[in-house]
């Protein structure tokens, strides 16, 4: 392997890629996968019969909007933060709750993506146009250090989709913590947080026969060919999925099909890989209460109450400081 200066790095991505397949093992961090093709991929992901999280939360806030929305909201008016937005689907479910109920709220959506809050916005003008909506671009831990710049009320923040299962446990806390420092008494956070089931219900949901989460791992690859000039053949690449049900933990990688040679050249690198050697490429974790409320308690939270399905599935749970 080619070893090269770290002054010559022209983004983080370049740099994360330069380190993660210097590393062994080799890894690759999944923050990356989330480009237009990326996000369009989720997209696809979340419409799977297969993944079953989004119907999961999605019956959750159906379900118990009213209940929900008379908890985080706050009468003397708030603003609803949202960690991490997507397409707000599930979100429109609150959003006409609050609206019905004729609480007086700003939707301040924060997504990585500029072309998601677009749409988003777009999509709430057409659908609930009597939500005021302040849109943020940027990264959850940046946004959240500049929170009292944004938000001056009482605030009630979101963060649905289980996107903390794509932390390990010490990120999640750290997480938490931040989200906590950025909270005041009579605020709540609300987040959902996919749970232990059935092992083969996990591997199924992370390794669709259609190939549509291969694509989405895969996109990693995609983007180091087009931003980095790698050669990588996709095709030499096997997607593989593991679940522990001992830790909660599953996991997505790459696996080399045989021995190979991969150049990238924005970052000088030639990777060798042996036959079967991998490239970790993401963790979606899965929880129980013991472990929600483990987090809590190191991030210095409470659990005020929880929301679950029927099939035990998935739960939200709101919090509080
Ligand atoms: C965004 N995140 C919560 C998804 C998950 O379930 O870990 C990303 C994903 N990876 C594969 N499928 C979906």
């Amino acid at each position: 392997m080619k070893t090269t200066p770290k002054t010559m790095f022209s983004s983080a991505f370049a740099e994360d890629t330069y380190k993660g397949l210097t590393s062994f093992p080799k890894y690759l961090l999944s923050q990356y996968i989330y480009d237009e093709k990326g996000d369009k991929l989720f997209q696809q992901i979340m419409n799977m019969p297969e993944y079953y999280l989004t119907s999961c939360e999605f019956n959750i806030l159906k379900s118990n909007a009213e209940e929900i929305a008379g908890s985080i909201g706050n009468k003397d008016g708030f603003d609803l933060i949202e960690l991490g937005a997507g397409d707000g689907k599930k979100t429109k479910i609150l959003l006409q709750e609050f609206v019905d109920k004729q609480f007086n709220f700003d939707y301040l959506p924060i997504d990585i993506s500029q072309s998601v809050l677009q749409e988003l916005e777009a999509s709430l003008n057409r659908e609930i146009p009597q939500v005021n909506v302040r849109a943020q671009q940027g990264t959850y831990f940046k946004t959240l250090e500049k929170l009292s710049d944004y938000s001056s009320r009482n605030k009630a923040i979101l963060v649905l989709g289980s996107n903390i299962g794509n932390l390990s446990h010490e990120k999640a806390v750290d997480f938490l913590a931040n989200i906590a420092k950025a909270m005041n008494e009579d605020d709540k956070l609300f987040m959902g947080f996919d749970q232990k089931k059935h092992p083969q219900k996990i591997l199924d949901a992370y390794n669709d026969p259609a190939g549509i989460t291969e694509a989405f791992n895969k996109n990693l690859l995609v983007r180091i060919n087009s931003e980095l000039e790698g050669n990588f053949d996709l095709d030499k690449f096997l997607h593989w999925e593991t679940y522990n049900p001992e830790t909660g933990t599953a996991r997505s990688f790459l696996v080399s099909k045989e021995d190979q040679k991969v150049t990238i050249k924005k970052i000088g690198l030639e990777v060798i890989f042996k036959a079967w050697e991998s490239i970790h490429t993401e963790i979606s974790q899965k929880y129980d209460d013991s472990i929600v409320n483990w987090l809590a308690d190191e991030a210095g939270l409470k659990v005020e109450t929880s929301f679950g399905d029927e099939m035990k599935c998935y739960k939200n749970y709101i919090f509080k400081i």
